[in-house]
């Protein structure tokens, strides 16, 4: 194979970044066999206002040992990133799969006709062709197969891609924009693979408890990217397309990220962070500062929901002080999820923040509405579920029914939901509606929860003002559930239609 400049650039760049991995408490990695990171294809819809997505299978080899069957949009493995502006987007679903998919907007504020949830089945061979009718502020959203009870496998497979809502407005905001060079798409996975190096995916009974968690990182479907970006200011675009993993992202030398957007778009101003939390479904952008500090690494602190923070920490710790430090000694494993070399022949066209990005902020009246208590329930032991040891996992105690309509909402309206789960972490996603997170636990929120949100992670208690300007009838009503696809799959899940 000849190599493009570019990719001799990254060899160049690898040689000088071995180095730099290890700090106390961190895994050295070594750097110099990692490849070049790879961004989808970006399918501008701009100006066409329309897209094309085919559901195929594929073959790949992640580990360089034997290839592993997957699923993807286009291609092998995920599908190519979107970019659509307001207004009508025709788009055309084409489904040479196997078995029945759905594709969901994750993140697009439409009608229940048009959310592609789990009524909306497309059938082997056979296409479905929605007018999108987009309106809403830019954002990066997402789209992924939402099929009844076999989502976590499809998705796991490969079923899901990257969208950009643009006004084409960045660089007024002084924003990078220039997509695969100072505007990285980051989708973060994890993934298991068995002794042939093909991606495994087999649940045991924990699994299915706290969801399917890997123990290989990948970014954009790579194993071993290695990012290289310009001098000066990138934008990363985070999208936790992971099953059940839960991120807590850090830079290795300390510097800050500079939090610009949220699930629904821009905040006000940039927010420094010096650790973010994104859990499966959410997404996030930061700008990161690669002007006089140089390379670093992306890292990650291990999953709370399958350390001592968790469920299982919290059990046994509970029953014995040696096996609590032994978890929390597992919590405090980190991980490198994406190296960075700053390569000096490029160049960001943003060397600084910005001042201000956006006006529009979350600042719903919560007085004198109504209020919903929404549960988040597990309930686990013998004979739990099916007579078995396992966990039942339900909402308000009732799980999942594709017949039933949970309840109906006023549209134009906004609601107070406390949404409550005592047990463990569930990211908590609700279609086709935007909310701003009034508090968790009773404080004021982080950070990265101050921005409009679809989705948040409920860590025993979080109350939300939900606002529904999107109609759905009792034929394609939306849903709401826990994005830990192994959960959803097994019933934490209901819907509700807006009239
Ligand atoms: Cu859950």
């Amino acid at each position: 194979m000849i190599m493009n400049r570019r990719e001799m650039l990254v060899g160049a760049a690898c040689a000088t970044t071995g180095s730099l991995v290890s700090s106390p408490g961190v895994r050295a990695d070594d750097f110099s066999e990692r490849k070049k990171l790879q961004l989808p294809e970006l399918l501008d819809a701009q100006t066409t206002g329309r897209f094309g997505l085919t559901a195929m299978d594929g073959a790949v080899s992640f580990t360089g040992q034997a290839t592993s069957k997957t699923y993807g949009f286009n291609q092998d493995y995920l599908g190519p990133t979107l970019r659509i502006a307001n207004g009508a987007v025709q788009a055309r679903i084409q489904n040479t799969l196997n078995e029945a998919i759905t594709v969901h907007w994750h993140g697009l504020l439409l009608p229940g006709v048009q959310d592609g949830g789990p009524h909306q089945k497309i059938a082997t061979g056979e296409s479905w062709t929605p007018q999108l009718d987009v309106s809403q502020p830019p954002s990066t959203a997402w789209y992924h197969t939402h099929i009844h009870e076999h989502t976590a496998r499809q998705v796991y497979q490969g079923l899901a891609g990257a969208i950009q809502v643009t006004d084409g407005r960045d660089r007024d905001r002084g924003l990078p924009d220039a997509y695969g060079e100072n505007d990285l798409l980051l989708v973060l996975q994890d993934k298991r693979f068995d002794d042939a190096g093909r991606m495994s995916y087999r649940p045991h009974m924990m699994d299915l408890m706290h969801g399917f968690v890997g123990d290989r990182i990948l970014v954009n479907g790579q194993t071993d990217g290695l990012a290289v970006v310009p001098r000066g200011i990138v934008r990363l675009r985070l999208l936790n397309a992971s099953n059940a993993r839960i991120f807590s992202l850090f830079l290795e030398d300390g510097r800050p990220m500079h939090m610009i957007a949220t699930d629904g778009g821009y905040l006000s101003k940039p927010a420094a962070v010096r650790q973010l939390r994104l859990s499966p479904g959410e997404r996030a952008e930061v700008l990161v500062d690669f002007g006089k500090a140089g390379s670093t690494s992306l890292m990650s602190a291990e999953d709370a929901n399958v350390g001592s923070g968790g469920m299982m920490g919290g059990m046994m710790g509970g029953m014995m002080g040696g096996m609590s430090r032994m978890m929390d000694a597992f919590r405090d494993r980190s991980f490198v999820v994406l190296p960075f070399s700053v390569d000096d022949r490029l160049k960001s066209s943003i060397d600084r923040l910005p001042d201000q990005i956006d006006s529009d902020v979350p600042n719903l009246d919560g007085k004198g509405i109504r209020q919903r208590r929404i549960s988040l329930d597990m309930s686990m032991g013998p004979g739990m579920m099916h007579g078995g040891m396992g966990a039942g996992f339900a909402i308000n105690g009732r799980p999942f029914d594709i017949e039933r309509t949970d309840f109906t909402v006023a549209k134009g309206t906004v609601e107070h939901w406390i949404v409550e789960s005592p047990m463990l972490a569930h990211p908590f996603h609700i279609h086709g509606a935007y909310f701003q997170v009034l508090s968790e636990n009773g404080n004021r929120p982080g950070i990265e929860n101050r921005g409009w949100k679809d989705t948040v992670l409920v860590d025993k208690q979080v109350e939300i003002l939900v606002r529904f300007d999107h109609a759905a009838a009792d034929q394609k009503p939306f849903m709401f559930h826990c994005h830990i696809l192994e959960h959803e799959d097994a019933g934490m899940m209901g819907q509700f239609t807006v009239t």
